[in-house]
Order: C-alpha cells, then sequence, then structure tokens
C-alpha cells in the first residue's frame, strides 16, 4: 500500500498545550508522525511519496470560508496584539451569549474554537493544508484505482467542525477527502472513525447528509473528550437521518467489546453500498495511551485491519490520533498489514 506523506507536518510544532491546569508539551508533536513512517519503510508496507497541492476549494467544499480565514491569520493577529505565549482562547459565547464574531482575536478565538487545549502556533496553518493535501492525494490514488492508499495525516482532522478547531485538529482531513471523492463522481462514501474520541467535527460536517454515512467507536463522552457530541441517539438529521451512527463505549473496554462495534458498523457500511471507505485511524485505542480509556493490544489491531478488508471496497486511511509514541508505528502500521492480509 502507498503511504502519502510529507515533512511539512513538523511545521505544526506548538510548545504548549493546557493540560490538567498546566501548560505541557503537546501530546500531538511532530514525533508521531515520525515513529509512524519509520515504520512504514521498516516493514515494507510501499512506496512512500509526497502529496500534490490541489488548493483552498477542496477545503473550502467542506469548511466555512471565514474560519479557514481565521486559522491562515491566527497566529500573526495574536502576535500582532502583543501576547507572548501561544494562542489560546479564554472566552467563548457560552449559552444566550451573543453570535456577533468578535474583531479582537481573542473574542475571534473563542469564537471558532471548540476546546482550548490546542495552541494556535507558527506554521499550525500550513501544516494543517499540507495535512488536507496528504488527504486529498491519497483519495485521488483511490480514484485512479489503487484498491488503498495510508494519507500519514498530521495534524489529524476529525474533531475540526464546519466553522470550528479544538482537540489538535484544525481541518477536517478525513471530510476533504469525502468530499473530493463525492465531487469526482461517487455518489455515496462511508467514514469508519476507530480513534478512541468520538469524531464530531466529521459528524458536524455530514449530519444533515445521507451521501455520507458517518460511524464512529469511540469512549463515551460522559466520561471523554468532546464531551458534547458522539451520544448513541445522534442519528443524523433531515435528509441525513439514519446515516450517522455512534457506538459510544465505557472506560476499560477491551478488544472483544470493541470488536462486536466494530462488527455492526461493518455490517452497517456493507448495507449502505458506498463506493469507497474511508477509515479515521486513530490508534489512541491502545491499551496504554496516555489520555484514553480502551484495552485494544498491538496484535488487536492487525486483527481489526482484516475485519474491515473484509468489507472489499477501496479505502483510504487517514491518520488520527494516538499518543503512546513509543508504539504508535507499529499500531498504525498493524492496521496496515492486517488490511493488506
Ligand atoms: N484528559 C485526537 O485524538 N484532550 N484528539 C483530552 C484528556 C483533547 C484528541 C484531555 C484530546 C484530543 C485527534
Ligand atoms: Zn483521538
Amino acid at each position: 500500500m502507498e503511504t502519502i506523506f510529507t515533512e511539512r507536518h513538523a511545521l505544526r510544532n506548538a510548545k504548549t498545550e493546557l493540560y490538567g491546569g498546566q501548560l505541557v508539551e503537546p501530546f500531538e508533536r511532530p514525533s508521531r508522525a515520525e515513529y509512524i513512517i519509520n515504520r512504514v519503510r521498516e516493514v515494507g508496507l510501499g512506496p512512500v511519496t509526497e502529496p500534490e497541492d490541489f488548493g483552498l476549494d477542496p477545503i473550502l467544499a467542506v469548511h466555512d470560508q471565514t474560519f479557514i480565514d481565521f486559522l491562515k491569520v491566527a497566529w500573526t493577529d495574536w502576535q500582532a496584539a502583543g501576547f507572548q505565549g501561544e494562542a489560546m482562547p479564554t472566552v467563548w459565547p457560552a449559552r444566550r451569549m451573543s453570535a456577533h464574531i468578535p474583531n479582537h482575536i481573542e473574542g475571534r478565538l473563542g469564537y471558532y474554537a471548540l476546546a482550548c487545549e490546542t495552541s494556535i502556533s507558527e506554521g499550525t496553518w500550513e501544516a494543517a493544508y499540507a495535512s488536507a493535501q496528504v488527504a486529498l492525494t491519497g483519495a485521488k490514488r483511490i480514484l485512479d484505482g489503487a484498491n488503498a492508499a495510508f494519507s500519514l495525516c498530521r495534524p489529524p482532522g476529525h474533531h475540526a467542525a464546519i466553522d470550528m478547531y479544538g482537540g489538535y485538529c484544525f481541518v477536517n482531513n478525513a471530510a476533504v477527502a469525502a468530499q473530493s471523492f463525492l465531487d469526482h463522481g461517487s455518489s455515496r462514501v462511508a467514514i469508519l472513525d476507530v480513534d478512541f474520541h468520538h469524531g464530531n467535527g466529521t459528524q458536524d460536517i455530514f449530519d444533515a447528509r445521507d451521501d455520507v454515512l458517518f460511524i464512529s467507536i469511540h469512549g463515551d463522552p460522559m466520561d471523554a473528550f468532546p464531551h458534547f457530541l458522539g451520544h448513541a441517539d445522534e442519528t443524523g438529521h433531515g435528509a441525513g437521518e439514519g446515516y450517522n451512527f455512534n457506538y459510544p463505549l465505557p472506560p476499560n473496554t477491551d478488544f472483544t467489546t470493541w470488536r462486536a462495534a466494530l462488527s455492526k458498523a461493518l455490517h452497517q457500511i456493507r448495507s449502505y453500498a458506498p463506493d469507497q471507505l474511508i477509515v479515521s485511524l486513530g490508534v489512541d485505542t491502545f491499551e496504554t495511551d496516555p489520555i484514553s480509556f480502551f484495552k485494544l493490544k498491538s496484535e488487536d489491531f492487525t486483527t481489526y485491519g482484516a475485519d474491515i478488508a473484509a468489507l472489499n471496497l477501496p479505502t483510504l486511511f487517514v491518520m488520527e490520533g494516538g499518543y503512546d509514541i513509543a508504539e504508535i508505528g507499529v499500531n498504525a502500521v498493524n492496521v496496515l498489514q492486517g488490511f493488506e492480509g
């Protein structure tokens, strides 16, 4: 399987994440992608190629223009305001407050953020843009006839909504790829999100649509980030009713329970008969992930890669989370090797 990768991911190199009331080194850091690409090369998964540049239009096909304009200038506007640290919001349009988009960068950060752990720093937009191009290039490989491709995206994307960033995500790479499939002639695309965290951004983008089936298996939002979306009763709205499914699972969920949810999800995807499948591939379901609470072991990733392959669909893997960095390469590539059989 071909891997799409660019060193430009390293432009996303924030110094700070707000965690437990302290500013710590971000869990989502450049070494994550280096461990994964090293493992891809170590096992000889296949060629590693650079992304093409498809421009902004495919990003604007799923995101709000003013949100993307904000991401482009947030770091320079923050610096121009004279702040010394990295950009993070401290105030939000909470219940019963105004919907006006403020002028000051502090107000705009709160308007466009869904969480404040994710600092905006120099190079963040450039890396997020490149990450989306990695996803789009993987989609192009599939459209050109490959049965699978691995878009080694970083920063990740599945928490980025139509007009919100957070949870380490800025541009929703999987959603951009899904829309690109549709815009190149596909009728239906399924997105299976196996990251530990609910893919709130992807759900938001396709919530009212029946041309994208979104299914997420994740830590119950009653106990896990993003806390405010991902419940089992969220099944889509309007034309999208019946095209969104969530499988929230409790703390300490092991592979047997997780795989039973996957089996239901795979059955739903098969019934939908999509032209392509996109897997939002987070490996923060691993038993020693530092910010998550599932108990998957490294060999389980191989097993479920094979489960997904049994669908026999053209499949684009898009990298999302995973924070046990020493094992992230093994776990991510195990899924891909399991898929290849
Ligand atoms: N106590 C992704 O995996 N903070 N994002 C969690 C845990 C945010 C994860 C705090 C986690 C975001 C792409
Ligand atoms: Zn995650």
